[in-house]
Parts: C-alpha cells; sequence; structure tokens
C-alpha cells in the first residue's frame, strides 16, 4: 500500500500546530510540522510528534472501566452507561442537581466535542456546580476581558508577525507555545521581529528560554507586577505620552485610571517590583513611541495575588499607550464559529447577571459562570444541604492541579459517585466509578473551537478523522450526549434517541442564528437548513451549523461564497481569512458600548492595593513559583517513553546565594513547608532564578496507589500543590494563586 501525506492539527496545546503526517497501512510512521499550515508554519514540538506513542501507550485507558467490588475493571460501553444511569440518577433524586457538580479540565480543549459539547451536559445537568481548569489559570483574564470589553472570549493578542516591540509579562511562550494566545514557532516569528527591528522584553522572575532569545530581561519579584505596571502607567501620562486620541471616543474611564495613577511614587513602585525606576521609564517610553508594540501576560500574571488587577493593567497599559486594536499591535481575533463577540448587534450588549448561587464554604459566586475549584475539596468534604456527592471530570486531573490537591485526594474518595471522561487511571479517575475512554487523537476529527478564537491570523481549519474507530466504540461526542440525556432524565437511549438528542441542540443553534437579526443566516428555515447540513450524524453536523452562521458562513445560502465544513475540509492547511482586522467598536458588548478602562471593582481593588504599599515586608522571605516544561503537558505526558526520557526533571531551582545563605547542602534533599504542607524535593542550583525566589514545575507526583501510570511512577516527582494553600485566592475571581507563595527550605 502507497505511503502518503495527511495534515492534521494538533490538539495537545492551545498552538494547535499543522502536522504533517506520513501514513502507511493505516499507520502513521511519521510526523512533523506542516510547513504550509496557515498558523504554526511548521512548528512541531516534542509532544506533537509524541502522538503516535500516546495514541499507543499501552497504559492508555482503552474500554470504560467501572469500579466492582472496589475495584476498577474493564466494561462495555452499555455496562458503564447503565451504571451511570444507576449512579448518577440516585445521587439527583436524593440530594438534588446542587449536588452534582462538574469539572472542566484542560485537556477539554483537545477534544472539540467536549469543547464545543460541555454547555450541552451543564444544561442537561441543571445544576450550578461548574468548576473548571480555568479558574487555576486564566479566570482573571477572561473577567477582564467580560468587564472592559463585553466578553470573555473578546481578549487582544499580539499581532506578532506585524509587531515591533513586544513585553511578555509572566509567559514562556518559547516552552508553552502560548495560551490565550497561539504562540507557535516563537522563536522563528520572534528572529523576523528583530529583522525588521524590533524588540522583546522579558519580566520575569525566571531566566526563562523565552527570556533567553529577548533583547532584555528583567527580573520581578513575584505578585508585583500591579506595581511595575503602574509604574509604566505613571509615567505616560506623567510625561504627556498618552496616545488615546484615535480611541477617545470609545473609551470610558480614562480620567479614573489617570487619577489614580498621577501621584503615585515611581521610586515606591520600582522599589516594589525589583526593577530600577529609569528601566520602568525606558519601557513606557519605547512602548509609547513604537509603532507597533503590545505588553502580553499569561500564568505568571494570572495565577498571583492579584491576578485580575495585573490583567487589567495590562489591557490599560496598552490602551494608554495606543496599541489596542492597531495592526503590529494588540488586536482581537474573528474566530469562524461561535465566538459571542460576532453574534447579536455589533458594539453593545448587556452585562452577565449574576446567578445568585454561593458555594457553601466560602459563599463564593460564578465568575463568567465559573466557580474557583479552589473550593471544590471543602465543598465536597463538609457535609449538609447542598453537599457535592456526585462529580464528572472532563478531560481534568485535579488531584494533582488544584491547590492543596491532597485534600481534594482525600475528598474524592467520599463522593457517591465520580465519573472521569480520560485516557488514563490517574491521580483523579483512579477515584472513579466509571471512566469513559476518550477517543484517540487519530479517530477523531479535530477542531480547536477554543484555541481559535486566540490566533495572531483569522483562518478556518478542520481535521476529519483519519481512522475509523474500532466497531462498537463510542465517540467523545455520543458519549458526552449520552451522559447528557442520562442527567436530564431521559435514561440511557438509544441511536434513535441520541440523534433525536442532536437534532435538538442543532435547531437550538439554527434558532439563535434565525432570530438574530444581525447574523448572516437571519430568517433561514430551520428544517431546510437542517437537511442542508454535510454529515448525517456527529459533531460535524454541530460545526458545519457554526461555521455557516458564523461571520464567514454561507448563512444556508445568503452568502454563498461563504464557509461551509466541506469547504473547511477540502482546505487541508485552513482557509486563510485574513490578517488580524481592527475590531473596535464592533467587537464590544459593553452595557454602554465604550471599552470600561476604569471597572469600579477593579478600582476598589487597586485602591484597597495602594493604600497597603508600606505594609511590612520581609525581603528574606522565599517565594516560590512554577514553572511549564517542554516534555510535559501539566500533570500529563509523564507515560510516554520518549517524553519522559532523561533525568529527572522536577527539580527546585534555587539561586546560589540563597544556597549560601541558607547554607544548604547541594546533593541534599531540601524540605520545603508552606501554610499548607510539606514536601522533599531534589536542588538544581542556578542564577537563572532570581535571588529569593524557588521554581518547582507543576503535575508531578505520580506516585498513588490505584494508578496504571507504569512509566511515570518510575520518575514521579514531587506535586507542588500540596504546597500551594487553597485559601488564598485572587480577591475578584476566587482564581488559585500558585504562583509567588512563601516558603520555607530546610535540611534535616
Ligand atoms: N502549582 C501549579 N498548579 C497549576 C498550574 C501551575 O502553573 N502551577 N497550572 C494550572 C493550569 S494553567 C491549568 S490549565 C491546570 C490544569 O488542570 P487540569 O486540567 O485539572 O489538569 P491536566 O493535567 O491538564 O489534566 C488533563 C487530563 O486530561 C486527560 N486527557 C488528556 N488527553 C485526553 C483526551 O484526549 N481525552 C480525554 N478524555 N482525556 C484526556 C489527561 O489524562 C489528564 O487527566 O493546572 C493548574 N495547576
Ligand atoms: N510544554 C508545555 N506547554 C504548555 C503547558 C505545559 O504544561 N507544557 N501547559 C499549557 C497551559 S495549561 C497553559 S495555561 C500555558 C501557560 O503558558 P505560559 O504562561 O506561557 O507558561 P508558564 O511557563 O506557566 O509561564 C509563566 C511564567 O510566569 C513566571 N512568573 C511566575 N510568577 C510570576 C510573577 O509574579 N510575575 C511575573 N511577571 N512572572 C511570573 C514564571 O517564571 C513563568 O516563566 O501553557 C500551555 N502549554
Ligand atoms: S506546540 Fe502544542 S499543538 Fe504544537 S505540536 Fe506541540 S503540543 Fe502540539
Ligand atoms: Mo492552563
Amino acid at each position: 500500500m502507497s505511503c502518503q501525506k495527511q495534515y492534521r492539527i494538533c490538539p495537545i496545546c492551545e498552538a494547535t500546530c499543522g502536522l504533517e503526517l506520513t501514513v502507511e497501512h493505516d499507520q502513521v510512521v511519521a510526523i512533523r510540522g506542516n510547513s504550509d499550515d496557515l498558523i504554526s508554519l511548521g512548528h512541531v514540538c516534542p509532544k506533537g510528534v509524541a502522538l503516535m506513542e500516546l495514541r499507543d501507550d499501552p497504559d492508555r485507558v482503552r474500554t470504560p472501566m467501572v469500579r466492582k467490588n472496589g475495584v476498577l475493571v474493564p466494561a462495555s460501553w452499555n455496562e458503564a452507561f447503565a451504571y451511570i444511569q444507576e449512579k448518577l440518577s440516585a445521587v439527583i433524586k436524593n440530594h438534588g442537581r446542587e449536588s452534582v457538580a462538574l469539572y472542566i479540565g484542560n485537556a477539554t480543549i483537545g477534544s472539540m466535542a467536549f469543547m464545543v459539547g460541555f454547555p450541552v451536559l451543564l444544561k442537561s445537568l441543571a445544576t450550578p456546580q461548574l468548576y473548571t481548569a480555568g479558574t487555576l489559570d486564566h479566570i482573571p483574564k477572561l473577567l477582564t476581558c467580560a468587564e472592559m470589553y463585553g466578553d470573555v472570549f473578546s481578549n487582544p493578542v499580539p499581532d506578532i508577525d506585524r509587531s515591533q516591540y513586544l513585553l511578555i509579562l509572566g509567559a514562556n511562550p518559547m516552552v508553552s507555545n502560548g495560551s490565550l494566545w497561539l504562540a507557535p514557532g516563537f522563536r522563528g516569528r520572534v528572529k523576523d521581529m528583530k529583522k525588521r527591528g524590533g524588540k522583546l522584553v522579558v519580566i520575569d522572575p525566571r531566566r526563562t528560554e523565552t527570556a533567553r532569545i529577548a533583547d532584555q530581561h528583567f527580573f520581578i519579584r513575584p505578585g508585583t507586577d500591579p506595581y511595575f505596571l503602574l509604574g509604566l502607567l505613571h509615567v505616560m501620562f506623567r510625561d504627556d505620552l498618552v496616545k488615546t486620541e484615535a480611541s477617545a471616543a470609545m473609551l470610558a474611564g480614562l480620567e479614573s485610571v489617570e487619577a489614580m495613577v498621577k501621584d503615585i511614587s515611581l521610586a515606591a513602585m520600582a522599589s516594589l517590583c525589583g526593577i530600577a525606576a529609569k528601566n520602568i521609564e525606558a519601557m513606557a517610553y519605547e512602548l509609547v513611541n513604537t509603532q507597533c508594540a503590545g505588553v502580553y501576560g499569561r500564568v505568571g500574571s494570572t495565577t498571583q495575588e492579584q491576578g485580575t488587577v495585573t490583567s487589567w493593567l495590562i489591557e490599560v497599559v496598552n490602551i494608554v499607550a495606543g496599541n489596542l486594536d492597531i495592526p503590529g499591535g494588540m488586536m482581537f481575533p474573528k474566530a469562524p464559529a461561535f465566538a459571542a463577540n460576532t453574534k447579536g448587534q455589533p458594539g453593545i450588549g448587556k452585562k452577565a447577571a449574576d446567578s445568585g448561587f454561593r458555594t457553601r464554604v466560602r459563599n463564593r459566586g460564578h465568575v463568567c459562570g465559573e466557580l474557583p475549584s479552589a473550593c471544590l475539596a471543602e465543598e465536597i468534604a463538609t457535609p449538609g444541604e447542598g453537599q457535592i456527592r456526585a462529580l464528572i471530570s472532563i478531560c481534568g486531573n485535579p488531584a494533582l492541579s488544584a491547590p492543596n490537591s491532597e485534600r481534594l485526594q482525600k475528598a474524592l474518595p467520599g463522593l457517591d459517585f465520580l465519573l472521569s471522561f480520560d485516557i488514563y487511571i490517574n491521580e483523579t479517575s483512579r477515584h472513579a466509578d466509571v471512566i469513559l475512554p476518550g477517543t484517540p487523537t487519530f479517530e477523531k476529527s479535530y477542531y480547536g473551537a477554543y484555541s481559535i478564537n486566540y490566533a495572531s491570523r483569522n483562518v478556518a481549519r478542520f481535521s476529519p478523522a483519519l481512522f475509523e474507530s474500532p466497531p462498537g466504540w463510542v465517540s467523545d461526542w455520543d458519549a458526552l450526549l449520552q451522559v447528557s440525556a442520562i442527567a436530564a432524565g431521559m435514561g440511557v437511549v438509544d441511536e434513535k434517541g441520541l440523534r433525536a438528542f442532536e437534532d435538538q441542540v442543532i435547531s437550538a443553534l439554527l434558532e439563535e442564528a434565525a432570530t438574530d437579526s444581525h447574523s448572516i443566516a437571519y430568517g433561514i428555515d430551520i428544517d431546510n437548513a437542517m437537511a442542508q447540513l454535510s454529515h448525517t450524524r456527529g459533531i460535524e453536523r454541530i460545526m458545519d451549523v457554526g461555521f455557516r452562521v458564523g461571520p464567514y458562513g454561507d448563512g444556508f445560502g445568503a452568502n454563498p461564497a461563504g464557509l461551509t465544513l466541506e469547504k473547511i475540509i477540502a482546505a487541508p492547511n485552513g482557509i486563510d481569512l485574513g490578517p488580524l482586522q481592527p475590531r473596535l467598536p464592533e467587537v464590544l458588548r459593553t452595557p454602554s458600548g465604550k471599552v470600561e478602562m476604569a471597572p469600579p471593582a477593579f478600582m476598589a481593588e487597586l485602591s484597597k492595593l495602594l493604600a497597603a504599599t508600606d505594609r511590612d515586608v520581609n525581603p528574606h522571605q522565599l517565594l516560590l513559583i512554577g514553572r511549564r516544561q517542554s516534555h510535559s503537558i501539566n500533570s500529563w505526558g509523564h507515560n510516554v517513553h520518549i517524553l519522559a526520557k532523561g533525568k529527572n526533571r522536577c527539580t527546585l531551582l534555587i539561586n546560589p546565594l540563597d544556597v549560601d545563605r541558607l547554607r544548604l547542602e547541594e546533593n541534599k534533599p531540601v524540605v520545603l513547608t508552606t501554610t499548607a504542607g510539606q514536601l522533599q524535593a531534589t536542588l538544581e542550583i542556578t542564577d537563572e532564578i532570581m535571588p529569593g525566589v524557588v521554581s518547582l514545575p507543576h503535575g508531578w507526583g505520580h506516585n498513588k496507589e490505584g494508578t496504571r501510570l507504569n512509566l511515570a511512577q518510575q520518575k514521579p516527582g514531587v506535586n507542588i500543590n500540596i504546597l500551594m494553600d487553597d485559601g488564598r485566592l485572587d480577591a475578584l475571581t476566587g482564581n488559585a494563586v500558585l504562583n509567588g507563595v512563601g516558603v520555607q527550605i530546610t535540611q534535616e
């Protein structure tokens, strides 16, 4: 049989690289970057190359697993669904719908069916209890976008391929390949920027892989980013550099920002963040005077004590410096399907209503529809009315990723029912009553439904499934629909029932477009549109609707040259929808129709912060931060040879000055102690980490009984989240604080 090339999107991380696969005898024999891909331009990382091994990992869950007599054993899909029906229905009947929680993990982005479909399950469960990996990550940024621009997905990204100056705060795209911004092939893109005379500046407590390719790198004391950003703003107002003439009519609250920053002391800000005033001044000038510039922040900027204030001030700096919504600056992508900022009346919107729901123990409400995962353990473990008794975890491993994760690991066995959609029996799913295995990458179709909202170029790409699943396999989409049907009280449904449920989902989407007078599909006949769909079943039908009623869609005939799923599938490198275009004011969905620069809650939080700048800070207090690694993806990837080989990577980075100061012996383990817990770690002495700061990666600690991770267990590493206090949250969102945590180091 001949050898063929096939093109697919890698679903592992947000970068969603285009891959070129060599397929021989129905086997993928080689994987490389697709140089014609419009987003990744040929980039591939070790994890993309490892996709085959990931699929063939002997420990991978390949049948549903059901708990019988206390042990997880393989079962048929029918048995698994029957078991879910029995257990989940009992919990709902006995304790009500609020006793069921849903946890959406990071790998959800890698399954189009789960990403597009989890709201269907949530609606069927009719529970307010939605916990997400997002609240361990980026919810401060989502709230910022919702407050300032009116939608969580209205998130300006660096227009890197036209930029002349990029300042990166708390992100490491050389390793992460970008987040809330697709940055595959970052090294090449920076090289091109430098060739154009551009400049990269990195602000990070560690001289990261990204810092190493930057023109300038400044260490910053963890958690002090607001002071640095206030310093930049102060200089911009003080020296009359503000560049908002072009956008003035669209801005609300500029004066309030000016009033807030004009009298602050630059020297005080500099001393708090540890970056010299003259350097802050220079950066302020560069951001304003460079035609196409921007500030981009990620995990280091959101998972800290002041995650929301930091995220907000980044946006404010971009606006004040005149870099928002200009080519080469920070721009709003326009996704081809499902984006709320392409629906309804452009330029204006309504504020989301408060659901009224509060968690029982800490009285936290929804932020952008999500509840803090840092509250999950206590909501499971605390008895009483409204206690969580059942949990459905989709593509997540909160037992390692949530703060104070030992507490969560202790709480999980107390649940009446745990369903994990996963591919491993890992630290979370070992407690499951049922595991439903995920469809492997090459057997499922893929569209980066989430990621594409963050691309620096507008592109429509879709990968159809490459191989058929084994007979009887239940796809991610059908499994999700089946569990939704059970949750909705319909019981286990047959194929006809599943398709009827799917039709309901499609009808609702079509109805929404048909009644939106700004949609290309306004007024369409729903039955007629249904009949036009290119597939007869499955998630592909949902995607066809998404593309056809989306901003570039064919509107089921209204715009015949527009997108359909079939047209996108016919273009394996993607359909180019062009460079990002200015979108203000059209993109806005705020009630005022303006960019809200000074949301009152943010201003109040900032006032509190500024009022407390003279609080005693112990300069000798060591602070713990995290780090990501190119061969891991959060807590997984550690069970695949090609990614796991090499020396122990779960080490504590420490500066030689701290080693001397604390009189530590290099080859002896250290004990780390925080307010939450204690663990032992191995030292790695390096001046890449700033004095006073230590770094340990997350996603390790694979030494738990009952898991099936034979390779990962050989190099288990330690779980940093034992040290993270689930009581420390970003005040405005409840996002976990995972960086800048006080830690003691001792040696026995
Ligand atoms: N201390 C500290 N903690 C952190 C962070 C940090 O920087 N420091 N980072 C935080 C961040 S940014 C995030 S996003 C969270 C992540 O938190 P989680 O989402 O809870 O953790 P992941 O390890 O990403 O879990 C992904 C799960 O999906 C499974 N999986 C992988 N592929 C598939 C598939 O195709 N189908 C199915 N069904 N399952 C699959 C994996 O086996 C794994 O169990 O962790 C957070 N925790
Ligand atoms: N290879 C790989 N890629 C990944 C992942 C992975 O685990 N491995 N995870 C994926 C996920 S879920 C996400 S969310 C993204 C994250 O993508 P990034 O945010 O780009 O990745 P991180 O390595 O977490 O970068 C955070 C940086 O913030 C710095 N930092 C810590 N505290 C502070 C602080 O207080 N201030 C400042 N200014 N900096 C600080 C850290 O030193 C670190 O360099 O990566 C994604 N891509
Ligand atoms: S960077 Fe992310 S999307 Fe690209 S190949 Fe690696 S894992 Fe896949
Ligand atoms: Mo994340």
